[in-house]
């Protein structure tokens, strides 16, 4: 539809940036942190490299911190890293890590910005992972005893907090997030078994949320985005409404309703994928409540209908937003309606409004995007900045694509842009920028680490000030 006069953004709309612990922080030993998979992890793409240092934002975390305020942000979604938390995983508490968190949230806090806590991005404690990690019942225990100690010493601080991040791209894309695959076993049978134990996690930890800190949001944070069918044939709807149960309704049905959606249950039946259901699971599910979805948006998905035989695979290899179709269930197709970044993930800004609508519609609750943005290769010009129009261009047409939604009456809460400052990439090491900061290293070198605004850092700014009226 389109409008004469759009609503405005919401007064208290959390404009955000955000970072996860394992990409931003480096200090991978530092005070006492134990190893997490990212740590153990020995593949890592061709002349990419690993995560010890990072952007060093654990020793450049007040002035960043300082960055963060002048970019004007209302809110800041970061995750903790549980392994300085618990250096196991379990048991003993590290109190130099604890005190690291107190003090980013207390700087935050000082400055008015908001913030919104991840409890856990990818990096499952090491400790746990030689346990069997998520194909261990256990492992969901560990995960709410954490979730009780960041309660415990956040909470009264922090309101909004994130679950697991992209739980539907740790069982989708394993590889390409860091999985070890010693979580149990790496078939696809083992990973819904995964995917299950952490289900009951994250619902026992919103339970134990609601239990503790009556006054905090919690909500799951998955990659959810819009799935097109590639034509008007019926069989491509059917395909298309496929893929959106294995790869978004599932995770969702499972955190708003805590049941599995009859299509994706169907799906893992038919290929005997289903997991162990134990007696009260169910009950567990049913219980847990998020406040709000979170949600990571990229870009939307095409797909067509399965042939049922290897042609339903493109030649290419799939990540996050890179589908590869599957045998029997779609088939994936280039959009010819899309440009795509130098990295080949699609442009969608409209489907970001088609994809809040969708989500909007089914479950009613406020929404807030936690991760959008344009990964680009950046090398400083002469003057030594980062002229990124292009970063520009796509907030603005993403930011126009929100205030539609919210026009159309979606209780859009925030947008949180990924990311607040340059850091690794999960696929492509330090070369894939995404931040408004720009951060002096490769990844080979890391020169001084000097942190320096892009052009988009400003442009942000003016956004932020005018609560999203001026995207000039
Ligand atoms: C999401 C992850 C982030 C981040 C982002 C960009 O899936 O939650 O951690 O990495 O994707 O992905 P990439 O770094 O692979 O470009």
């Amino acid at each position: 539809m389109k409008y004469t006069e759009l609503n405005d953004f919401p007064a208290d709309f959390l404009w955000g940036a955000s970072t996860s612990a394992y990409q931003v922080e480096g200090g991978w030993d530092a005070d006492g942190k134990g190893k997490s998979v990212i740590d153990t992890r020995d593949h890592f793409p061709e002349g990419t490299t690993d995560y010890t240092v990072a952007s060093d934002h654990y020793h450049h975390m007040e002035s960043d911190v300082e960055l963060f305020a002048q970019l004007g942000l209302k809110a800041y979604r970061f995750s903790i890293a549980w392994t300085r938390i618990q250096p196991d995983g379990t048991g003993e508490v590290n109190r130099a890590g604890v005190d690291f968190y107190h003090r980013l949230i207390d700087a935050l806090n000082s400055r008015g910005i908001e913030p919104i806590v991840t409890m856990y991005h990818f990096d499952l404690p090491a400790a746990l992972d030689e346990e069997g990690g998520w194909g261990n019942r256990a492992t969901a225990d560990a995960f709410v005893e954490y979730a009780r100690i960041l309660f415990r010493e956040y909470g009264s601080k922090v309101k909004y907090w994130l679950t697991i991040n992209e739980q539907n791209m740790m069982i989708l894309h394993g590889e390409a997030v860091g999985n070890t695959g010693k979580s149990g076993a790496t078939g696809k049978k083992g990973l819904y078994q995964q995917n299950h134990h952490m289900f009951l996690a994250q619902a026992r930890a919103m339970t134990l949320c609601h239990e503790m800190l009556p006054e905090a949001k919690i909500g799951p944070a998955p990659n959810i985005v819009a799935i097109y069918a590639a034509s008007s044939a019926p069989e491509d709807a059917i395909a298309a409404d496929d893929w959106d149960a294995v790869r978004n309704l599932l995770y969702l049905d499972l955190a708003v309703r805590g049941t599995y959606h009859p299509l994706a249950w169907g799906y893992l039946v038919e290929r005997n994928l289903q997991p162990e259901i134990a007696d009260g699971d169910m009950e567990i599910l049913a219980a847990g409540k998020p406040d709000f979805i979170a949600m990571n948006y990229y870009a939307t998905q095409t797909v067509g209908a399965s042939s049922g035989d290897a042609s339903d695979l493109a030649a290419r290899k799939g990540d996050q937003q890179i589908v590869r179709g599957e045998i029997g269930l779609y088939k994936a197709v280039k959009n010819p309606n899309l440009q795509t970044n130098a990295f080949g993930w699609e442009i969608d800004p409209v489907g970001c409004r088609t994809t809040l609508r969708r989500i909007w519609d089914r479950y009613r609750l406020p929404l807030i995007i936690t991760e959008n943005g344009i990964g680009a290769f950046e090398e400083p010009g002469e003057d030594g900045l980062i002229h990124d129009d292009y970063r520009i261009d796509y907030y603005r047409r993403h930011i126009e694509q929100l205030q539609l939604a919210i026009t159309d009456g979606v209780d859009v809460m925030g947008y949180s842009p990924w990311s607040a400052i340059d850091l690794i990439s999960t696929h492509s090491g330090a070369a894939k920028r995404y931040g408004f900061i720009h951060v002096n290293r490769t990844d080979s070198d890391l020169r001084d680490l000097k942190r320096t605004p892009k052009d988009s850092f400003g442009w942000y700014r003016k956004v932020i000030d005018s609560n999203g009226a001026d995207l000039s």
